[in-house]
């Protein structure tokens, strides 16, 4: 059994998508086993995307983080990384398949509503960010 992180991003909260981005993982089948909604600190942000520290846009991509609420939440099920990058779509969303949550709602790379692990090495850098290990439920 896997575990992932998903995020729901700002202009996903802000465009009010929470609910439906989170019917497509539930009906998908994966287990919901830890959610917060939340906001997140500069550094939060910036250990989330450490691997990306790099990059020219990474200043823009912890701006874009911190602009706003998020939701927090880690998904359990079989092959739940694959599974979830597959709902989620390419990374922009100017060129997502239809029917992914970026394919449908985004129309670019810098806002495309949710983060999704790409793997476990990631998941376990990422989680300990958003959950205390006393806040993913056993259920
Ligand atoms: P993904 O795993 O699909 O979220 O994509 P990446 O880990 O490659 O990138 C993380 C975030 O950086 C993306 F959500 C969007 C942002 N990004 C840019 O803003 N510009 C780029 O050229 C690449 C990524």
């Amino acid at each position: 059994m896997e575990r992932t992180l998903i995020l729901i991003k700002p202009d996903g909260v802000k465009r009010k998508l929470i609910g439906n981005v989170i019917s497509r993982f539930e009906n998908k089948g994966l287990k919901l086993i830890a959610m917060k909604l939340m906001t997140v600190t500069e550094e939060q942000a910036k250990k989330h995307y450490s691997v990306h520290s790099l990059k020219p846009f990474f200043d823009g991509l912890v701006s874009y983080l911190i602009s706003g609420s998020i939701v927090a939440m880690i998904f359990e099920g079989d092959n739940a990384i694959t599974s979830c990058r597959n709902i989620c779509g390419t990374t922009d969303g100017s060129k997502a398949s239809p029917g992914t949550i970026r394919g449908d709602f985004s129309l670019n790379i810098e806002e495309n509503i949710v983060h999704a692990s790409d793997s476990d090495e990631s998941f376990n850098h990422e989680y300990p960010i958003f959950f205390n290990n006393n806040e993913i439920l056993n259920h």
